[in-house]
């Protein structure tokens, strides 16, 4: 692309007006896109009714993107940008309607066509642009910044291939690739004027500028073009539409020419392909891997792009003076994935805009804020300092002199304290030397926050306490919390109907009025009660469908629905899920079975392709599930299902159907959780342990509408030291049984020993998760659970509580507490 290309021309382009939103006017709009921009005259396939629903629903978003873009760019408009490798968006279409307020008419539009809505949204492909939690939680911070009309850019990549699709084989894990992109996104918009040049490789050269100033600059890279595609994020009934802005790799022109004019055509497009593999690809593991150079430079790509896109847009909106630059921008970065963005800031603007390093650290240090998302420490980032050498040599030379000079500053407060500064250090020594990209984020930022309060206590006690020490001001806790738009207004349009007839409709944009609910709650043997419970059995009426379609098994919409979906993890125990469900199993083989409660239990996710025991586990499940679904003994008092390529689509059928929420991890694993929040607004109950969010959960409800067991997070702590969990099954008959069942091959396909693995780690004196210490009082739990669901209208009772005091987990309260703490951004149309 050359400069002049890239020249800017301003035309007299409008105010665009709001289009008209009856049915006729859809319909015309529909049809002209159907058949001038389709080129479709006759029949069509739903996928052509999809895309021209889309690009009608997507002109009826212009007009309010034209006015926030312009609003945003104001000067001196303080805005902040949202850093994260993953935007984990599904479905835009419904969504989209929701916010406009015209589910109605398009429905009847599509009527005029034969078309029914429902099914054209079910052609629409997820948005998979994430693993699961961090890239979830972005995309409904998204939503909320746009329904408080804040001025927030989120900044991704936009890969090719989402989160791989999981398909069972075999009752096994099986992986394809997820081609999102393969029918178009209607919902994208290239701005390849805008493109950002992203260097590699090359070396730092020391030279006199022309005022014999000594400067650096970054030579003989290897560069790679960054596109970015513009996605409207609509605000609910609001007017408003923020810009989540993704990046796409390209091979720069050059790039192939050289090659090219020396005769190696081949040689010219694999540099090509190497560009672009850049965008290619989510990794699809959500506890880090480390050393993968590819994940290096992607992050780098979108760290360095967004930085220079920021600085472009300051500009335009009248920015120059650098003194104000963190006046008017601050950048959250979503776990330490963008945190090189911290080195990058400072290369900017001390290599091309030739500033000082005490000026460009003072700014840097006043613009960057980061998100802890995870106290386990083999999922914090370190990549190899050789690595760094190779791909980013400058930023390399920038985090030695960070470090240099934060060294300084903590031998200054603690004289002769080499010990810490070992452990402060950004650089790992060892055989081989590693930057941290936690210390770096940490060093970097003016805010660090954790995910739920009882994360952020653990982060100042332990990981991060040499910080804390010396820096407390710097720390904070944001509690997680998901949209009510897209978990409840849109997932459950029937239960959101029945509430809005009670206390009015803006609950959905202010979640506290939820607690309007109370008095309905208390209540018992009222029209309400039941209307409640019908709405539920509706609502798991449609999962048994999907089940059945998905599983090939009967869930009966009048048992409990218990249902745990996430990523598959030991720390989240989906294994001491599934010993409940073979205990419970073994009681009805012995005729255990007064006052049975019918259960069906739910259990999906998705195992990092190399997470070996993951995938075992994911096995287990689905062969006890073959077992159990299988003997006609058992029958409809317990069914297990696996539910193949769980995602952010199949949680809006999930959430809305759920009767018992399973949240189980080691307390002081899980820094928030987030499902739990989804299924405590659509009125389900959880049984949990005293972990992450969870918590807060259990405080907002009441310990009484809420199934706790376990061991805390400091008992966990103490007994580490002497865990014997063989006693524990030795003493334990119920634990012993189910723990013989496994091992006696019951469950076997055919391989024996296959499951040893699994009873070997959580019998081990080692095991991290301490599975079998939480076995007894797990099952106990479970039992309450059973006797409570033997009461329905007690029942009613505590999940219309759920709902009634879920105000708390919108990230409408989120986001308002990271701008009243961290960006202190003005909504709308202030200035
Ligand atoms: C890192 C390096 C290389 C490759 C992959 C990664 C990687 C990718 C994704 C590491 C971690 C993740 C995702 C982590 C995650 O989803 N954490 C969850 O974040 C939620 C939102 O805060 C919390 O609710 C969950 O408790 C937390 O597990």
């Amino acid at each position: 692309m050359s400069s002049q290309e890239n020249c800017e021309i301003l035309l007299p382009i409008p105010t665009l007006q709001p289009l008209d939103n009856d049915a006729a006017a859809i319909s015309d709009d529909f049809q002209r896109y159907l058949t001038y921009h389709l080129g479709r005259f006759k029949g069509c396939t739903p996928a052509y009714i999809y895309q021209a629903l889309s690009h009608t629903v997507r002109d009826r978003l212009m007009p309010h993107w034209q006015s926030t873009w312009l609003n945003h760019l104001q000067p001196q408009k303080r805005r902040a940008y949202y850093l994260s490798l993953e935007f984990l968006i599904g479905r835009a279409l419904g969504n989209n309607l929701l916010n406009l307020a015209i589910e109605n008419p398009t429905q009847e539009a599509l009527k005029r066509f034969s078309a029914d809505l429902e099914q054209v949204e079910e052609r629409e492909p997820d948005a998979g642009l994430g693993n699961g939690g961090l890239g979830r939680l972005a995309a409904c911070f998204m939503d909320s910044c746009a329904t408080l009309a804040l001025p927030v850019i989120g900044y991704g990549i936009r890969y090719e291939y989402g989160m791989f699709r999981q398909r069972i084989e075999n009752d096994e894990q099986v992986e394809e690739p997820d081609h999102w992109l393969r029918e178009g996104n209607p919902w994208e918009i290239e701005r390849a004027e805008y493109h950002q040049r992203i260097q590699f490789g090359g070396y730092s050269e020391f030279y006199k500028d022309a005022h014999g100033e000594e400067r650096v600059r970054w030579v003989g890279t290897q560069d790679v073009l960054a596109i970015p595609f513009d996605v409207p994020i609509a605000g609910y009934k609001n007017n408003t539409v923020n810009t989540l802005r993704l990046w796409k790799a390209s091979a720069t022109d050059e790039f192939n020419l050289q090659e090219f004019n020396q005769g190696s055509y081949t040689e010219a497009v694999q540099a090509k392909n190497e560009a672009e593999h850049i965008s290619m690809v989510l990794y699809p593991n959500d506890s880090s891997e480390n050393g993968k150079e590819l994940r290096l430079r992607q992050q780098y790509f979108l760290a360095s792009a967004s930085l220079k896109d920021a600085i472009r847009l300051w500009k335009k909106g009248g920015g120059g003076d650098f003194k104000t630059f963190a006046a008017d921008n601050v950048f959250q970065m979503n776990d330490t994935h963008p945190t090189i963005a911290v080195a990058e800031l400072m290369r900017l603007l001390i290599d091309e805009y030739h500033l000082n390093w005490d000026e460009a650290w003072n700014i840097t240090t006043q613009c960057m804020a980061y998100t802890n998302h995870t106290l386990l420490p083999e999922a914090l980032e370190r990549w190899p300092v050789y690595l760094f050498r190779r791909l980013l040599p400058r930023l390399l030379d920038i985090i030695y002199e960070i470090n240099a000079r934060f060294l300084r500053l903590v031998s200054r407060r603690w004289p002769g304290d080499t010990d810490r500064l070992r452990r402060m250090s950004i650089i790992e020594e060892g055989p081989v030397q590693q930057v941290r990209m936690a210390w770096l984020a940490i060093v970097g930022s003016f805010s660090i926050n954790g995910v739920a309060a009882l994360h952020s206590q653990l982060l100042v006690d332990g990981l991060f306490h040499d910080f804390y020490e010396l820096w407390p001001h710097k720390f904070n806790n944001k509690t997680n919390g998901v949209t009510p738009r897209r978990w409840v207004a849109f997932a459950n349009p029937a239960l959101t109907q029945l509430v809005s007839s009670k206390i009015g409709d803006s609950w959905i944009a202010n979640l506290q009025e939820l607690e309007k609910l109370v008095p309905y709650a208390t209540k018992k043997h009222t029209a309400f009660h039941k209307a409640w419970r019908e709405v539920k059995h509706a609502n798991k009426q449609r999962l048994a469908t999907l089940v059945k379609q998905d599983c090939n098994v009967d869930f009966n919409p009048d048992s409990l629905f218990d249902i745990q979906v996430k990523r598959i993890h030991e720390y989240k125990r989906q294994l001491l899920n599934i010993l409940h469900v073979i205990h419970l199993y073994i009681r009805l083989k012995n005729g255990k079975t007064d006052n049975w409660v019918n259960r069906c239990v739910l259990i999906g996710g998705k195992a990092a392709p190399g997470y070996v025991m993951a995938k075992r586990i994911i096995k287990l499940i689905n062969r006890v599930a073959d077992i159990v679904n299988n003997d006609e003994e058992i029958g409809e008092r317990l069914k297990v299902a696996f539910i193949p390529n769980y995602r952010v689509s199949s949680m809006e059928i999930i959430a809305p159907a759920a009767d018992l929420s399973e949240q189980i991890s080691t307390a002081g694993k899980e820094a928030s959780g987030t499902g739990n929040m989804k299924f405590m607004m659509n009125g389900a109950l959880t049984i949990g342990t005293y972990d992450g969010a969870n918590i807060e959960i259990m405080d907002a409800v009441g310990a009484e509408n809420f199934f706790l067991f376990g061991l805390k997070a400091d008992e966990v702590q103490a007994l580490r030291h002497d865990y014997r969990p063989w006693d524990i099954a030795a003493q334990d008959a119920d634990l012993k049984a189910v723990l013989d069942l496994i091992r006696s091959g019951h469950f076997n396909d055919c391989a024996p020993g296959e499951f040893e693995p699994i009873l070997n780690s959580v019998l081990s004196a080692n095991d991290p998760w301490m599975t079998l210490a939480d076995f007894r009082s797990y099952v106990d739990a479970q039992d309450k659970v059973a006797t409570a669901w033997q009461d329905q209208e007690h029942w009613t009772r505590m999940s219309i509580l759920n709902t009634a005091h879920s105000g708390f987990f919108s990230t409408d309260r989120t986001m308002l507490e990271y701008n009243r703490d961290i960006w202190k951004l003005k909504a709308g149309a202030e200035i």
